[in-house]
This record gives C-alpha cells, sequence and structure tokens, in this order.
C-alpha cells in the first residue's frame, strides 16, 4: 500500500516567550528576557504548513497546550481562582510562572517518537508520547500530548498509542532523537534511536547533561514491535552535545534512503554508519549519506545556522526539496554546503528557505516544529480528528491567532490574569476548528 509522509505541525500558542528555560540550547539561553511576538510566531509556524501544502504536501497540525498550566500549579498545592493562582505563582516564584507558561509544545518533533505500520511487526502505528523528563517545563507536556494523540489515533486496529516512557531517570525526547531510512515512504525501513547517555550514568556528563537515555530508547523500540534489524542505536556524540547539540535533529535529518548528517554527529560515527549499511542492506537498499565534513562546517556553524534542523520532504512529482531557516542562507559555508548537495545530482533537488525566527530564537527550527507520521490512506482516513490542514483550514486558524494573540510579551507579563483568559479564548476556538474536543482541563471546568 502506498504510504505519504504526514507532517503535524505544533501551532504556536499565545504564550510563547523567552524565558531562557532550555538546558544545552544555545539560542535559548541567549535570547533569555527578549520580547516575545507569538503572533508573529504562530503566522510564521502556519506560512511554513502553507508553504508545504502549496507543494501538494500532505500536512497535519497539533493544537498548543493550556498555558500558563494551572493544572500544574494546583498539583504544587496552590489554591484559589485559576487567575488567583497564577498572580500567586508570579508573585511567589517568576521562574516557576515562567516554567508552566512555556509554549515549548509547538515543537512536536518532541512530542513522541512514530514507527509506520510497515515497519512493525503487527502492522500498526506506533506512538510513544515523549516523558520530557528532563526539563521541568517540558515534562509537563506529556499528559495533554498523550491526550491529543489518543483523540487523534484512537482507532486500535491502526494505531497503538502507548504510555510515555514510566521512568523518570529514562529520559525521552521523542522522534527529535529518532530517523528512519527506507527504499521509500511505503517500504519498510530502519530505524535509529539516538541517546546521549545511559541512565545508570550521572545526568550531569559533559558541560549540559544529555537529555535522551539509551534505556528509554530501547523501551520505545521494543514497545514499536519493531523486528529484528529494525533499529539501530547509537550515542551522539559527547563533542557535539556540548557544542550546543541537545537534540540529534540539530546534527542529522533522514528522508527515504538519503540521510544528511555532520562528520561529528555520533561516537564512533563509523561504526554506526557501518551498522545502518548492514540493516539497509539486509532490507536490499543502500542509504545515501550527505556527509559534511568538519572542514567545510564547523560545530558552532552547523548550530548556529541550524542546518540539520531542516526538513527533506519527498515531492509528489518526484525529487526531494529542503525546507531550511533563512539563517542558513545568512551562514555563508552553511548555504555553499546545501550548493553542494544539490549541485551533486543526487535526490535532494530545490531549497527553500523560511522566516522562524521567532521560534528560532528558542532553538527550534522547521525539523523540531514538526512531528513525521508515514501513513496509508485508509490509515488517514481513520484518525479521528480534522487536524489535517488545506489552505482554508490554515486561514481559519490565522483569523483566530490575528484576533486573539498578543504581538508583544515580556516574561514579567506571563501573572496577567488577561493573557490567561485571552489564550483560553484561542484554545478553545482552534480545538473546535480542529474538531479535537474538550482536550484541554478548563473546558470541563
Ligand atoms: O527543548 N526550547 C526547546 C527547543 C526544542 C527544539 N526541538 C528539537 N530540536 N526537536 C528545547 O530546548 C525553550 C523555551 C524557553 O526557554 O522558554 C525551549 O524549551
Amino acid at each position: 500500500m502506498t504510504s505519504v509522509e504526514v507532517n503535524f505541525d505544533g501551532l504556536v500558542g499565545p504564550t510563547h516567550n523567552y524565558g531562557g528555560l532550555a538546558h544545552g540550547n544555545l539560542a535559548a539561553a541567549d535570547n533569555a528576557g527578549d520580547v516575545s511576538n507569538p503572533r508573529e510566531a504562530a503566522l510564521q509556524g502556519l506560512a511554513k504548513m502553507r508553504r508545504l501544502v502549496e507543494m501538494g504536501l500532505t500536512q497535519g497540525v497539533l493544537p498548543p497546550h493550556d498555558r500558563p498550566h494551572v493544572a500544574s500549579l494546583r498539583r504544587m498545592g496552590f489554591t484559589g481562582t485559576d487567575a488567583e493562582i497564577v498572580r500567586t505563582a508570579g508573585m511567589a516564584s517568576p521562574i516557576l510562572l515562567s516554567n508552566v507558561s512555556s509554549a515549548s509544545a509547538m515543537w512536536t518533533a518532541n512530542a513522541a517518537t512514530v514507527s509506520p505500520s510497515v515497519d512493525a511487526e503487527d502492522g500498526r502505528i506506533h506512538l510513544t508520547p515523549a516523558n520530557l523528563a528532563f526539563q521541568f517545563h517540558r515534562s509537563i507536556e506529556t499528559e495533554t500530548t498523550s491526550r491529543i494523540l489518543q483523540a487523534i489515533f484512537a482507532d486500535e486496529a491502526h494505531f497503538a498509542v502507548h504510555e510515555a516512557v514510566p521512568f523518570a531517570v529514562f529520559g525521552d525526547e521523542g522522534a527529535a532523537n529518532h530517523c528512519r531510512l527506507a527504499p521509500s515512504h511505503s517500504e519498510r525501513g530502519v530505524e535509529l534511536f539516538v541517546y546521549g547517555r545511559s541512565a545508570f550514568e550521572k545526568n550531569g556528563i559533559g558541560k549540559f547533561g544529555s537529555r535522551q537515555a539509551m534505556e528509554a530508547s530501547h523501551v520505545v523500540a521494543t514497545n514499536h514491535r519493531l523486528p529484528r534489524g529494525g533499529a539501530v542505536l547509537a550515542q551522539q556524540s559527547k563533542t557535539a552535545i556540548d557544542a550546543g547539540v541537545f537534540h540529534n535533529d540539530v546534527i542529522s535529518v533522514s528522508n527515504e534512503t538519503v540521510y544528511l548528517l555532520h562528520e561529528q554527529a555520533f561516537e564512533r560515527q563509523d561504526v554506526v554508519l557501518n551498522a545502518l549499511r548492514k540493516a539497509c542492506a539486509a532490507l536490499g537498499f543502500e542509504p545515501n549519506f550527505l556527509i559534511a565534513t568538519q572542514d567545510e562546517l564547523t560545530l558552532e556553524e552547523a548550530v548556529g545556522s541550524y542546518l540539520f534542523n531542516s526538513q527533506i520532504v519527498t515531492r509528489p512529482s518526484g525529487g526531494m526539496a529542503l525546507i531550511l531557516p533563512v539563517e542558513v542562507e545568512e551562514t555563508p559555508r552553511a548555504k555553499a554546503y546545501v550548493d553542494r548537495v544539490l549541485a551533486s545530482n543526487g535526490p535532494i533537488r530545490e531549497a527553500h528557505y523560511l522566516d522562524l525566527r521567532q521560534s528560532m530564537r528558542n532553538g527550534g527550527g522547521p525539523a523540531c516544529l514538526r512531528l513525521r507520521v508515514v501513513m496509508t490512506e485508509v490509515e488517514r482516513a481513520a484518525m479521528g480528528a480534522g487536524v489535517m490542514v488545506d489552505a482554508a483550514k490554515i486561514s481559519a486558524l490565522e483569523a483566530i491567532v490575528r484576533t486573539h494573540y498578543r504581538d508583544r510579551l515580556l516574561i514579567s507579563e506571563l501573572a496577567d490574569p488577561a493573557l490567561l483568559d485571552e489564550s483560553r479564548t484561542a484554545l478553545d476556538e482552534i480545538s473546535q476548528t480542529l474538531g479535537l474536543g474538550a482536550i484541554y482541563d478548563f473546558q470541563h471546568a
């Protein structure tokens, strides 16, 4: 059966701000305290979705989470009305309020790890929501993400939505640390699970620690029913993590047979690439590794430009296209590498540079903003919500954003009770537009 890749982009939420919360993420740290523009951020994300729809690709969207997350504050013992709780939390601990207000659910590459049905022994699509246990502001995403994925992928004949990896020391960051190589989206492939450390090593290894535990990768690969030879595990380069590669999707990206990566992506990279070659050969195809050497692009240039945080998409008319942040166009040696790839007569034939600066300032590029789900037509028809988008639905979402989102937000303004109200009005309209039902706690009050 023919499958296509569906990209589910995260819609940026109304509290998008620069809290400087993300550990090991250099962009987020550099921009801490800056004024954000949630409206522009959401519109930039929607413009990306529109562009992909115009290219003939299949596009979905995942809604923002409710922030400030009053339910988390209640669990900590705060009491009163929702507005009182937000105000008290803001006075008691601005950093706590900032954490429960992050719009980080926009980076849906961290929402879950997904294996297509063609890879799994039971012929179902497997999704494991990420526990994001490494950082508090992201760990509170898991419950809502699970609820959203269960609403969309409810049909158990086609989908298995698993429990997130249950042990917090087994940190799991989802598809940002997962790649897939296959002869085509429709055929069985090899899945690469990337980790930074063992759960039984100290978290504090290296300058920033490492987010993904090998044990979590094992749990996910096992639960996804991948057959023998269907999964390869690899350790991220410690040097790369120290240079700001907090997820593998900051240093490598795959699509079908193509794997674009930096020379310093993995520990013992030659062993990893040989294991991949062997696993692919067993399935009857040869992967195409496009490696940027350290001489042509330093780790610092890779992290600064976010070259590898691009999307590689297969156009329905044939050939592949790169969806890159404009920062790559502005970094001469990163641009030169893209030009070399385009000139090589390989499968990648086009490069599209997009302005995603609002998200980029928090360390989220084109690839962070999307969760890939390879699906057959039957599976797409079995989805339980209206989360697929066309030009008209994108326009409807843009209208909600233009009406309810602020064009200026400082972290000192997160306690404003009006922000909570505006956000809830927006999220209510968004969830209705996407046919998701009552997925937020405030909709049950
Ligand atoms: O987890 N930034 C996110 C960026 C995630 C990017 N995703 C991928 N590489 N797939 C993170 O570091 C910053 C939010 C703040 O500081 O308010 C943040 O969470």
